[in-house]
């Protein structure tokens, strides 16, 4: 295709409304284009890029023994009265209802969804470790969408749930998605941090967000300097081995590295002050690892090897593909003036 044929729609004057380098650039370059608040056209270009960080996001996956599938965007109400977040998630969910009056809504993650196919297809532990992910638009009514992909209310996000036996092997696959995601941003070029966070409506108390450091990220981050030395370049991996994904966790989490609303101050102090450091980050994913929690709301058991049924754990992980776009273009901003 020839570049005169190409559709490019690219802007000579900067638009208004962007505040950040990214949006500046997404838009000026013909990238995306706002169709409402919070929700864009991907345009020739930005759908291009999209297509390609995807590529790779699903080849990390794969690589990790992950098996991807499709899950719809509109989901029914009824799988989340089971699990009780119908009411919880409050007014970032939109609700929509049907010709017939059955209330629907457009997903915002799919942890109901998965379990509700889980639960009818799967019966017996022998079927398990299982981990299945799709990359697919989610909706968040944000109540101040901003900075174009950065904080969209319609975005696109890759979303894993993987369903263990115990609790030990739910925790080798968060290892293993710890080890899957460093790869995957450091495949993009992003040195992206995992720090300890907190659950949110997600729920589940033991969880990380990767955070680039910019300083137009929304996350206010406080960490040990000698984090940023750290990098996992091109070791191959054995993602069936526990001891392996331990020790990559390990040697990636062990230093102080918190956002804000797990900062704590008294830990932060011993930190050597010449090594703390206060910032700001994109968060760029998380994973949790929360339980039972959805499996005993919804009934997600499996027959354990002892013949009594057992609620099997789960956790779930997630990569703002669509953010990402924007990561990279601030960091490189940042970091090497490359823009
Ligand atoms: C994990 C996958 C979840 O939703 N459920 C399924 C879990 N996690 S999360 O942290 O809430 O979202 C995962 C990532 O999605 C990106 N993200 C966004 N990107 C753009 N605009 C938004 N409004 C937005 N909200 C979340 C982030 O990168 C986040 O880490």
């Amino acid at each position: 295709m020839r570049l005169s044929r190409y559709f490019l729609p690219v802007l000579k004057e900067t638009p208004s409304e962007a505040q950040i380098v990214s949006h500046r650039y997404m838009l000026r370059a013909g990238m995306i284009k706002q169709s409402s608040a919070g929700i864009y056209s991907w345009l020739p270009l930005g759908f291009k890029v999209l297509k390609k960080l995807e590529g790779i996001v699903h080849e990390e996956q794969q690589r990790a023994g992950h098996i991807p599938m499709l899950m719809p965007t509109i989901q029914s109400a009824d799988l989340w009265q089971e699990s009780g977040r119908y009411d919880d998630y409050g007014a970032e969910m939109l609700r929509i209802s049907d010709r017939h009056g059955r209330d629907m809504l457009y997903g915002p993650t799919n942890e109901e969804l998965i379990t509700d196919i889980f639960r009818a297809n799967v019966s017996s532990y022998k079927d398990l470790p299982l981990t299945l992910y799709h990359i697919q638009w989610k909706f968040r009514d944000e109540i101040r969408p901003r900075f174009g992909v950065m904080r969209g209310r319609e975005f696109y996000m890759k979303d894993g749930y993987n369903f263990d036996l115990t609790q030990e092997d739910a925790l080798h696959a968060y290892n293993r998605h710890l080890v899957s995601y460093l790869r995957t941003y450091e495949r993009m070029g992003l040195q992206a941090i995992p720090m300890r966070a907190d659950g949110g409506p997600i729920g589940g108390d033991y969880t990380h967000e990767f955070l680039v450091l910019a300083e137009t990220g929304e996350s206010e981050v406080f960490y040990d300097s000698a984090v940023t030395d750290l990098s996992f370049g091109d070791r191959e991996i054995d993602y069936d081995s526990v001891e392996q994904c331990q020790s990559v966790l390990e040697e990636f989490t062990s230093k102080y590295a918190r956002t804000d609303e797990t900062h704590d101050e008294a830990l932060f102090n011993e930190v050597p002050e010449e090594r703390r450091r206060v910032a700001r980050g994109i968060e760029v994913g998380q994973i949790f690892y929360f339980g039972t929690k959805y499996s005993e709301a919804m009934g997600a058991t499996v027959q354990g090897p002892d013949g009594k049924p057992t609620p099997v754990h789960m956790g779930s992980h997630g990569i703002g593909v669509s953010r990402l776009l924007g990561a990279i273009i601030e960091a490189s901003h940042d970091d090497k003036g490359i823009i």
